[in-house]
Parts: structure tokens; C-alpha cells; sequence
């Protein structure tokens, strides 16, 4: 049988095969000497122990389309960001830092304002349009209103999508909203989306609905991954990147470089300025960062 590893703990991995259920499993030590560790979003084949205990083991990893470092998880579709517009008020910088991340592994990203019952239209189209400009698709939500859900909803059908946000901005209540929608095949699985407190520490996969997962992670911030450096920041950026080579100088950083293409689009209002000073501010960061 096939399914997917939904969650890895202590030497155990959680495989859920549709139409079944979940199978707790162990990976045999082929796995072990091969140097193949499965990962939270894997598909793999399974042989099955134990029907009525839902008990197994994987006999093999099938091949990846991805795998990400952060979170650690592989074959990612695409991710979502979940901001509020309001309380917690957006912190745009946290919002580019994960954009960037994303942008580095080759994963596109949607980004999803929430709350929008308690902001004001204005604040909504200003965050809407410097996402939009970037280049993302952007979806205006409100839980409480059930607006935008529909679309999140058709944005994630089909899917494994990374959902990501800070703490309080409306994800889980989002994922429950969404749940509602759905006919969940496992009760573990429904009650595990229910779980709205919980804080998750490790990356976790939820089951949807037919061939529609989403990951669950924790926090990320940093953009201490590797490869990673202030020399690809550039390119982190969708909005920059047909201007990429049109500076005046070769390598131009974008910084304070003189006859700057980057620059000009700043000053001529087609590139936002919020973004590009999270640009100047992560370029830093990178360039700073201790190098071994
Ligand atoms: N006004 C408003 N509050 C919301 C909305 N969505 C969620 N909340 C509230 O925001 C708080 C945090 O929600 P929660 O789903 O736990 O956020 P999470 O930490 O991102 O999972 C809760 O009090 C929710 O009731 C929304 O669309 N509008
Ligand atoms: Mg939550
Ligand atoms: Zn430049």
C-alpha cells in the first residue's frame, strides 16, 4: 500500500494511506544504511503488520519532487502565509523573511491577509497591493465573516501546502473553518485539526481531503539555511528580478551603489518601498552573518 508520512516521532512514523486510515510504522533498517531518511511528507510504500492495529513498516521512500530544509519536509506543492491585518499587526519584515525562504527553496507561496471584519478597507488594499506588486497572489480572509475561505479553500484542493503565520493571526481557526467543509476520513485526523491550543514543535501534515494536505510548522525566521547568502538575495525577489544586470555596475548589490536599477524603480513607485528596505535589511543580516 501508499501512502504519506504525516508525522515522525521517536523512531516512528505516522503513514496515512487514504480510504484506511493512519498506520503507525517503522522504517526498516535498509533506510538506515542507505542513508535515505524519510521525511515528514514522504510517500512511501508500506507493508502492513497489523490491519486492526493499524501497524506497519516502510519497505520503500517513492522519489521526491522536493524536500525542504525549513521546515523539513518533502514534496511541497506550494505554501500559504497566514498575516492578520490586524491585531497581531502585520510585521511585514517576518512576512519577507518567509517569502524569501520560500522563494530560495523554489516554493510558490500565496499570502493570505486575515481579520479583515476589524480592518479597515484601506489598510487591506495597501497590504493587498505591495503583495501583489511582488508578484504573489494575495487572498483577503476573514474567518469570523467567512469571506476569502472559499478561495483558500480552492487554493489548497488537490495540494500539500506549507501553512504558515505567527502566532494569533487566525490559522487554526482557518483550518477548522476549512475542516467544516470537508468530510475528514479519519476521526484522529478531524480531531487533530480541532486541536487548536497545541503548539506544534516538530512539522505535521494534515489530511484534508482527497490527495489535499497541509503542513502545519513552526515558526521559522531565520535565514540561516544553506547556500543561502547576501549574493542570491536578489533573486529572492520576484519583483527584481527582470531588472537583474541593468545597474550601472556588475554585481551591484542594490545597496548604495550609484545608477542602480532596483533604486530607481523604488523612486519611480514600481517596487515597494517596505519590501525594499526588508531587501537592504536581510542583505545586511546575510552579509554580517559569521562565515566559517
Ligand atoms: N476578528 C477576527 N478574529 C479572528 C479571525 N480569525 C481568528 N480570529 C481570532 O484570533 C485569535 C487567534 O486565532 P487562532 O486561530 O488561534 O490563531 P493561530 O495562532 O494563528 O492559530 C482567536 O481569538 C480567534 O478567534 C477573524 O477572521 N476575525
Ligand atoms: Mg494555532
Ligand atoms: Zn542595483
Amino acid at each position: 500500500m501508499t501512502g504519506k508520512i504525516i508525522k515522525g516521532i521517536a523512531g516512528f512514523y505516522y503513514v496515512h494511506v487514504e480510504g484506511h486510515g493512519v498506520y503507525e510504522c517503522k522504517a526498516k533498517g535498509v533506510f538506515r544504511n542507505k542513508s535515505i531518511k524519510p521525511l515528514v511528507g514522504d510517500n512511501v510504500e508500506i507493508d502492513i503488520i497489523d490491519e486492526t492495529e493499524l501497524k506497519g513498516n516502510i519497505s520503500k521512500v517513492l522519489p521526491r519532487i522536493n524536500d525542504l530544509i525549513r521546515p523539513a519536509v518533502a514534496n511541497v506543492d506550494q505554501a500559504l502565509v497566514v498575516f492578520a491585518l490586524k491585531d497581531p499587526t502585520p510585521n511585514l519584515n517576518l512576512l519577507d523573511r518567509f517569502l524569501v525562504m520560500m522563494e530560495f527553496q523554489n516554493i510558490q507561496t500565496v499570502v493570505c491577509f486575515n481579520k479583515s471584519d476589524i480592518s479597515t478597507d484601506e489598510e487591506a488594499n495597501k497590504l493587498s497591493a505591495i503583495y501583489s506588486q511582488a508578484g504573489y497572489k494575495v487572498i483577503v480572509a476573514s474567518v469570523e465573516r467567512d469571506e476569502g475561505i472559499e478561495a483558500v479553500k480552492n487554493q489548497l484542493q488537490g495540494k500539500t501546502t506549507v501553512f504558515a503565520g505567527p502566532s494569533g493571526v487566525g490559522k487554526s481557526s482557518m483550518l477548522n473553518a476549512l475542516a467544516l467543509d470537508y468530510k475528514m476520513e479519519t476521526g484522529e485526523v478531524s480531531k487533530k485539526i480541532g486541536r487548536g491550543k497545541h503548539t506544534t514543535r516538530h512539522s505535521e501534515i494534515f489530511y484534508i481531503d482527497k490527495g489535499t494536505y497541509v503542513i502545519d510548522t513552526p515558526g521559522f525566521t531565520s535565514l540561516d539555511v544553506p547556500g543561502m547568502d547576501e549574493r542570491v538575495l536578489e533573486e529572492c525577489f520576484p519583483e527584481f528580478i527582470s531588472s537583474i544586470g541593468k545597474c550601472k555596475f556588475t554585481g551591484c548589490a542594490h545597496v548604495s551603489e550609484p545608477d542602480c536599477e532596483i533604486k530607481r524603480l523604488v523612486k519611480e513607485g514600481s517596487i515597494s518601498v517596505e519590501r525594499y528596505d526588508n531587501y537592504k535589511n536581510f542583505y545586511e543580516e546575510l552579509k554580517n552573518r559569521k562565515k566559517y
